[in-house]
């Protein structure tokens, strides 16, 4: 794994408040990252990718955890990355909604259920609406023809939020970085606990949306002390059995199915920007 460490990059990128209505009317806010260079070409597009973060978030979470800004602006200026926008909403309906640690499973899915709507019905429109992507309008069909352009990841249960992007949300996103997380498609922790009927279940998704191996690409981690190791870890080995749909491969310009394992990491944003930062030449190539 390569490791970043912060860089004096002079071609930062910006960030912008993106202010929409959610679900049931909530007033919400996503924050917004713009590639370097966004404002030189008013004609130029960009891939978007969105990135959740974990339970106890909010959309400033990532960027206030961990290095990503600078890990972003140093790939693209680099020529690693394709620039791109990268989204950085929330789950939640309205402002902190539990105590670090302690965690209501059920709370948290009917949170992410709420918002995985949201996504496709307030979120993608709003942003895509304000933003340069590959999106020709803001209807679903306008939004759907842009899947090759559109990625969703996320830490823990925005990695959770990041199965259940790939399980409903196919047609509109075709990028996955699940990051210490697993599915809850089935029941939470559901992953581990039906390793199998979830993998199933994931491959049901691609053939329901029409799909096939070269639609779309999932780029999994996590470390090897992580709480959501031994979650993630089994759900992956299924996933990697049913070879008709999902194609693993350690090179992660090739296949469709990626897991990179931080050795010895733990469940931090620190860990998790380490392995965003490792796949992001690789986001939007194919
Ligand atoms: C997992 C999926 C989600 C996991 C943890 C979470 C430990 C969420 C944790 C939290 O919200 O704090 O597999 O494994």
């Amino acid at each position: 794994m390569k490791q970043f460490q912060y860089f004096d990059e002079p071609c930062r990128g910006t960030l912008r408040r993106l202010n929409y209505i959610g679900a049931q009317g909530a007033r919400k806010y996503a924050m917004v990252y713009l590639p370097f260079g966004y404002d030189d070409d008013p004609e130029r597009r960009y891939d978007i990718l969105y990135l959740m973060h974990g339970g106890g978030g909010n959309p400033d979470a990532w960027l206030d955890s961990c290095p990503v800004k600078n890990a972003l602006d140093r790939s693209i200026a680099a020529g690693e990355a394709k620039p791109m926008i990268v989204v950085f909403p929330t789950y939640y309906a309205a402002g902190p909604r539990r105590a670090p640690g302690a965690v209501d499973e059920q709370f948290e899915l009917n949170s992410v259920l709420t918002f995985q709507k949201e996504l496709t019905e307030e979120l993608l429109p709003a942003a895509e609406g304000a933003l340069r992507g590959w999106a020709e309008g803001t209807r679903p069909e306008d939004l759907r023809k842009a899947r090759a352009h559109r990625g969703f990841g996320g830490f823990s249960m925005g990695g959770v939020n990041t199965w259940f992007a790939f399980s409903l949300h196919l047609d509109y996103f075709s990028v996955f970085l699940p990051l210490s997380g697993d599915s809850w498609a089935l029941e939470p922790l559901g992953g581990a606990k039906q390793s199998d009927a979830t993998a199933a279940l994931l491959r049901e998704s691609v053939r329901s949306a029409q799909l096939g191996p070269e639609d779309f690409a999932v780029y999994a981690a996590t470390g090897t002390q992580d709480i959501a190791y031994p979650h993630l870890t089994p759900q992956i080995e299924a996933m990697k059995a049913l070879d008709d749909v999902f194609r693993f491969d350690e090179d992660y310009g090739a296949g469709n199915l990626h897991y990179l394992l931080g050795d010895g990491m733990l469940h931090t944003y620190d860990a998790v920007c380490q392995y965003l930062y490792n796949y992001l030449p690789y986001l939007f190539r194919r």
